[in-house]
């Protein structure tokens, strides 16, 4: 499966923003593109895109990671054997030479890897899930198996978790806290879970509109952006639309929020500035416990900052037997911080994206040491995304068991959802749905 050629354009992602395609071929089969997505909300331990600064866009443009593409990557990976994916990718880290990916950009070198993984699967006839399976598992092989349905040890349609309120750097600063979601755990397939999401979804709308709040107006990644009187009062909200829309708040539909706190923690201390007050991790971590005792929340990302590690060790140790805790500016899909904070007893889940890292392989290791230690990986999207629908194919095929696209509107979310709908439609019962699954061990389930 001789790569034939590489090259990359500048393309827009969801902001208007350009980012990396790459288009990759392999002999015997078609050119291949993957696209980066791009975060704004990003952790200070991530790979780093390459931007060209000076005038033209602000500065955002990325001509010089397309050129690096284009005389750096394409010359070494040509004539390489493209299903040799770890080979690939190392041969890239290699060529960029700095730890977080900054001298040929994790954007260019992100592009590329997917690229070759979808041209390898064309060339060999493979389905793009067929091909994720084979590579995953020679990453997940010897993963210990703790029931049948076990996460990561098959395909599995995973269980999404949408985006249903926007805040904090998404939407204007309306909200301090970043995502309000929830996570229909008790649907007995993806399909059904999809109608329930889509149902809660225009019943939260219908009811932020009579009561006076924007009902229409969506954020960066199509939740709604009301400027509501405090953060809870977006939970209440939720919940009320899944009652409204017939499901069962906790038993059908749990909540989920990422908390984003790495962005209003400054100084030592958490403020809401919706609430005009500053919290202490302590205080963070009370208020936590309060809303997890009075809603049904099965998970939380980023309660605490990514560098207040001893406030994410309280924050562990009082509520990690009863949510999933996850880490996404904290580990920032880097095993090497994954593995500080299993050391250190941190968090029991980890955000997986693949641009915070900036290659398929890296991306794999992590997930395998994440599953390797209990923690469960939930697939994550960028607030900036396109058509790429990329973490959809690899959330099926790793059974990774969650995934996080952002909300029911702007088809850069929709691409990824309709894919696994397709995924769905074709695979007529081979693969289970992951429903209750990640959540499985905690101890306070849904009633
Ligand atoms: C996050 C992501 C996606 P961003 O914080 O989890 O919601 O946001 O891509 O802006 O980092
Ligand atoms: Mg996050």
């Amino acid at each position: 499966m001789r790569i034939e050629s590489v090259s990359a354009l500048e393309v827009f992602d969801s902001r208007g923003c350009p980012t990396v395609e790459a288009v990759v071929r392999c002999e015997g089969g078609r050119p291949c593109r993957a696209i980066a997505p791009s975060g704004a909300s990003t952790g200070r331990a991530e790979a780093k895109e390459l931007r060209d600064g000076g005038r033209r866009l602000r500065g955002k443009g990325v001509r010089l990671a397309v050129e690096n593409v284009r005389t750096v990557i394409a010359p070494a990976l040509i004539g390489r054997d493209g299903d040799h994916q770890q080979a690939i990718d190392r041969l890239m880290i290699e060529l960029d030479g700095t730890p977080d990916k900054s001298r040929l950009g994790a954007n260019a070198i992100l592009a590329v890897s997917l690229a070759t993984a979808y041209a390898a699967a064309d060339a060999a006839d493979r389905s793009p899930v067929e091909h994720f399976s084979h590579l995953w598992n020679e990453h997940a092989r010897d993963l210990p198996a703790t029931n049948e349905l076990s996460l990561g040890r098959q395909p599995l349609f995973p269980t999404p978790m949408v985006n249903m309120i926007s805040g904090g750097l998404h939407a204007g600063g309306n909200l301090d806290l970043q995502d309000f979601l929830i996570i229909p755990c008790g649907a007995t397939s993806y399909r059904e879970a999809f109608d329930w999401i889509v149902e809660i979804y225009w019943e939260l709308g219908r009811r932020l509109n009579d009561a006076g709040f924007e009902g229409t107006l969506v954020g960066d990644e199509g939740g709604y952006g009301p400027r509501l009187t405090s953060n809870e009062q977006a939970l209440e909200f939720v919940v009320a639309a899944i009652d409204g829309a017939g499901l069962k708040p906790g038993q059908d539909v749990g909540l989920a929020l990422d908390v984003a706190s790495s962005h209003f923690y400054h100084d030592g201390g958490y403020h809401l500035a919706r609430e005009g007050r500053a919290l202490s991790a302590a205080d963070m971590v009370d208020l936590l416990e309060r809303w997890v005792d009075r809603y049904p929340i099965l998970s939380i990302e980023d309660g605490l900052a990514e560098e207040d590690w001893d406030g994410w060790k309280q924050l562990t140790d009082r509520l990690g037997h009863r949510v999933n805790l996850v880490g996404d500016d904290l580990f920032a899909t880097n095993s090497r911080r994954l593995q500080n904070g299993i050391d250190r007893g941190i968090a029991n889940s980890v955000l997986i994206k693949l641009n915070q890292i900036g290659t398929l392989t890296e991306t794999f290791e992590t997930m395998r040491l994440a599953l390797s230690a209990g923690y469960r990986p939930v697939v994550s999207a960028r607030s900036g995304e396109t058509e790429d629908v990329t973490i959809a194919d690899l959330s099926l095929a790793t059974g990774a068991g969650q995934l996080k696209v952002g909300s029911v509107a702007r088809s850069e979310r929709l691409a990824k959802y309709n894919q696994l709908l397709r995924w769905e439609d074709s695979a007529a019962g081979r693969w289970p749905f992951a429903g209750r699954l990640p959540f499985a061990d905690l101890k306070t389930p849904p009633a």
